[in-house]
This record gives structure tokens, C-alpha cells and sequence, in this order.
């Protein structure tokens, strides 16, 4: 029998998951502020909508993103990088929302890494069948810094690699309200999304969302 990562709810809110050394789950951390991460949430996609980038090979990506914060993840042909303004509208990416800048603060103060000062946020929109392959975050100037991760929605199932593309990777499931942080050692480490199965939560529909807060610059 194939065992079934989802067959249980999501574990209880103040639970923690190791993944490593220098990386956690703490789960259900978001819920307690999660009204306020969604109305902040719909005001950045109203100034900057979800879109499709292309990666430097000429995919185009399956998950659309959008950004917000002084810096914004990109991708084009011309390759990654964190820019100043939304290519798409010509103007400076939404500010970050307190809600946001609170919550990676916290989250980070209890993973170890106190006084986490984001920059950037990168959100995904992740709907049925979209998935992220294996990758690192290395676009960033500082690997000193942790990344404060916030998932709300539908479940998913995070890859978590090794520092090598080709290591084991653990599944590790996800659940509205979860967070993750993960710095010094682990901060390299590959890591992906499993196509996300069919679901629905009475906040997000269909849909999962992820924002990653970073310090960029
Ligand atoms: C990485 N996002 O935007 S974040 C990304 O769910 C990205 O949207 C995924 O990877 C998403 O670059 C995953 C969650 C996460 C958690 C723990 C990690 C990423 C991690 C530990 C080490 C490295
Ligand atoms: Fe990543």
C-alpha cells in the first residue's frame, strides 16, 4: 500500500518540524494572523498581478508570481535577479505589509535567527497540477540571512534535498498556516513542490499561495 502523506489533518499549531540543523517547521505560526495576511495579500495583487515569467531556457514558469517589498524576484531570458520596480507596470513593487514583516520576524526569532529584517517577498500562486522543481535560492546577496517562508491554502508536499541536486529528498507536507525557516547550514539546500493534488479551502478555493520573505539586497 502507498502510504498517504495527507490521510491526517494538519499537526497541531505549535508543533515544530525539523527539517535540519538551521531549518524548522513551525506549524500553524500564521493563524492567528491570517485575516490579515489575506486582505494585505489581495491589496499587493490588485497593484501587481500574479504573471507568468519565463525562465532563461524559454519556459515559461507553471507557477505566476508576483512580489512585493523594496525588491522583487525575477526571471526572463535574461536570466534571475531582484529588481527595484515590476517589469511588468514600470513602477516600484507594493511595499511590505506589516502583517508580513511581523510574521518573518517572529518566525525567525524562533528558528534562532533574531532581529530578520526582510527586503522582498516573492508570493506564488500554486492551482491544481503546478509544482516547482528542485532548485536553490541563491540570487540573493547575503546567504547570511534565513528565508522565512508562509504557506496558506491547499496542502502541498515540499521537497527537501540535500546540498547536491542529486541527494535524497525527504516529503515533507504543508499546511495552511504553516511556516518555515531555514538559514546558515541548510540555507543552500535544493528544495521543490510536488504537483499540488486537487483540494479546496474555504479561504483560497482551489488555489495554494506561498510567500517567501527574503533578505535580498
Ligand atoms: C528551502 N518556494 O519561492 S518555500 C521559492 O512553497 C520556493 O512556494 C516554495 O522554493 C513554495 O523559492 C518552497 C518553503 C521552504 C521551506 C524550507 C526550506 C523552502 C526551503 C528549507 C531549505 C531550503
Ligand atoms: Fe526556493
Amino acid at each position: 500500500m502507498t502510504p498517504d502523506l495527507f490521510a491526517d489533518d494538519a499537526p497541531l499549531a505549535g508543533a515544530r518540524t525539523p527539517l535540519g540543523a538551521q531549518a524548522v517547521v513551525l506549524r500553524g505560526l500564521a493563524l492567528d494572523t491570517v485575516d490579515a495576511l489575506w486582505a494585505a495579500l489581495q491589496a499587493v495583487v490588485a497593484q501587481a498581478p500574479f504573471r507568468h515569467m519565463l525562465t532563461p531556457g524559454g519556459q515559461t514558469m507553471s507557477v505566476p508570481l508576483t512580489n512585493c517589498g523594496a525588491l522583487g524576484w525575477t526571471s526572463s531570458r535574461a536570466g534571475y535577479r531582484y529588481r527595484a520596480d515590476d517589469p511588468d507596470s514600470g513602477r516600484p513593487w507594493p511595499a511590505l505589509p506589516e502583517a508580513f514583516a511581523r510574521l518573518a520576524e517572529r518566525a525567525a526569532a524562533a528558528a534562532g535567527f533574531a532581529g530578520f529584517a526582510p527586503d522582498a517577498c516573492l508570493i506564488n500562486h500554486y492551482a491544481t497540477g503546478t509544482r516547482l522543481t528542485l532548485h536553490q535560492d541563491r540570487n540573493e546577496r547575503d546567504f547570511g540571512h534565513p528565508i522565512v517562508s508562509v504557506s496558506l491554502g491547499v496542502p502541498a508536499l515540499f521537497l527537501w534535498g540535500g546540498a547536491r541536486r542529486a541527494d535524497p529528498v525527504r516529503r515533507v507536507p504543508l499546511f495552511h498556516g504553516d511556516v518555515a525557516v531555514w538559514g546558515g547550514v541548510d540555507r543552500l539546500r535544493f528544495h521543490g513542490v510536488a504537483p499540488i493534488r486537487a483540494a479546496t479551502h474555504p479561504l483560497t478555493g482551489q488555489a495554494r499561495l506561498n510567500f517567501t520573505l527574503r533578505r535580498a539586497g
